[in-house]
């Protein structure tokens, strides 16, 4: 592979090191702020007021791949609609698999094929294709409990689920060879998915939203492993919506939160703003339920629950944080979005809460309509500090110039104080990326977590949906 550093394939890098001067931080806590009545530079000055917006430039090699005819499709702009362009990378950095569902494709495309610095076309070097099914809805990857490499894919027109396993040599083969294809055929099932040991029995299971099943839609849960036909409705376990509560957003294992050796199910809803937790080895993982029996249920606005992830312990009490996106709210800026990152142990203990409730610290798009929290990934440690960052989406952003490219955020911390006042804003560390031109979206979905050219520095990838393109962020040193 050969390296080169992309020459200003980026208009401008525009999210800084914020560092927020937490003497002074704490003084304005003491002092109301109204943010709204500041202009830009002084909303900057103003630790309470600062957005993701303020800046620096950098560069990063970068790989950016526009999807065309060859994932199937004559014209991306108009075969996909205005749908979105769902993908995942391989584990251990193996490549990437990217959806066009709207033209029922699953475009494959290995690590040499992301080689960084290029920007020149490449066929993937697998086409998964089944028609009218809306494939690869959802797409997951990850390695199960017995150390396969597993694509998974949503296909909610035709209401399943596939598994597909890596072959010897690492490649995905056809879909003759899924390992199982999980189905229901109904209430669009398989519109997103999520993977882990949620009845703690050492099998990862499977489950995946159906947001159109019966009046209120529905999680299913399938306990693995996975082999062959699997019934979900004989063999799984439903979950069924409510009226105030249907699954429609994010769906998301939280990993073991509370070392009991089963995980925890997140699951968003954001038409009603809310997201609910559900221990693992509940009562939900052996017999029907509904969302009212849930742990732990988090209310919040503006497309609360569209997305969500866990990231690292912020505030050091030993369990793991949540960070859920807001992308529709506008306690700050019309449509600006906003991220909580809400106190994990808080929300394990139960209950019905706000997400003021648990918050230790919140973000706000710097910008109308920016969406901040469209997309949220864990990533790894991209620029060598030893910590691991948090990956967030705005497609809505706008760069330097207030051109609205979108934008991708690697942050390394919220800068979680003791006594969080919930309406401010508590300062962050983190570094952007803005989309190439106007309208790129840079940001829609976001993955983050491998290390594709074994350098020890973690990848980022993110949609610019305006383009049809993935951009893969290579990690590295920041200017
Ligand atoms: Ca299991
Ligand atoms: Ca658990
Ligand atoms: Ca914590
Ligand atoms: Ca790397």
């Amino acid at each position: 592979m050969s390296y080169r550093h992309a020459p200003l394939l980026w208009s401008a890098l525009s999210v800084g090191c914020i560092e927020a001067d937490k003497s002074g931080l704490q003084q304005q806590q003491e002092a109301e702020v109204d943010c709204s009545k500041l202009d830009q530079k002084q909303r900057e000055a103003e630790p309470k007021c600062q957005t993701l917006a303020s800046a620096t430039s950098g560069s990063r090699l970068v790989r950016r791949i526009v999807f065309t005819d060859s994932i199937g499709i004559d014209d991306p702009g108009e075969s996909r609609g205005e749908g979105p362009i769902p993908f995942d990378f391989l584990p251990d950095g193996a490549g990437v698999a990217v959806a066009n569902p709207v033209g029922d494709t699953v475009g494959v495309w290995d690590r040499d094929a992301l080689a960084p610095g290029g920007d020149e076309h490449v066929s993937p070097g697998l086409l998964l294709t089944e028609g009218g099914v809306a494939l690869g809805s959802a797409v997951r990857s990850t390695t199960d409990s017995t150390g396969q490499n597993v694509v998974v894919l949503g296909a909610p027109v035709g209401g399943v689920v596939l598994v597909v396993p890596a072959d010897e040599a690492g490649s995905y083969g056809a879909f003759e060879a899924a390992s199982a294809e999980i189905a229901t055929g109904m209430g669009a099932f398989g519109t997103a998915v999520a993977w882990g040991d949620f009845d703690g029995d050492g099998h990862d299971d499977l489950a995946t939203t159906a947001p159109e099943d019966g009046t209120d839609g529905a999680v299913w849960v399938m306990a693995g492993p996975f082999n062959g036909l699997v019934n979900a409705t004989a063999d799984g376990v439903r979950i069924g919506g409510t009226a105030d509560l249907r699954p429609d957003g994010a769906l998301e294992s939280a990993g073991d939160l509370d070392g009991d050796g089963a995980d925890e199910l997140l699951v968003g809803f954001p038409d009603a703003g809310a997201l609910a937790v559900l221990h693992g080895a509940g009562a939900w993982t052996t017999g029907a339920a509904d969302f009212d029996s849930a742990d732990a249920q988090v209310a919040g606005d503006g497309d609360f629950g569209r997305a969500v992830a866990v990231w690292s312990d912020q505030n050091d009490d030993g369990v793991a944080d949540l960070v859920v996106g807001a992308p529709g709210d506008s306690s700050r800026e019309s449509g600006g979005g906003t991220v909580w990152l809400l106190d994990g142990g808080s929300v394990l203990e139960g209950g019905s809460l706000s997400a003021q409730d648990t918050v230790l610290a919140r973000v706000f798009g710097e910008a109308t309509d920016a969406a901040l929290g469209t997309a949220l990934a864990a990533g790894g440690d991209s620029d060598g500090d030893g910590t691991a960052e948090l990956i967030v989406g705005a497609p809505g952003a706008a760069d330097l110039d207030d051109v609205e490219t979108g934008a991708v955020y690697t942050v390394e911390t919220f800068d979680v104080a003791g006594d969080v006042e919930h309406e401010s804003w508590v300062g962050i560390r983190g570094h952007g990326v803005s989309g190439r031109a106007d309208g790129s979206q840079l940001g829609t979905r976001v993955r983050g977590g491998v290390d594709i050219d074994g350098d020890g520095l973690f990848e980022v990838g993110a949609i610019a949906r305006g383009e049809s393109a993935l951009e893969v962020i290579y990690g590295g040193a920041l200017d």
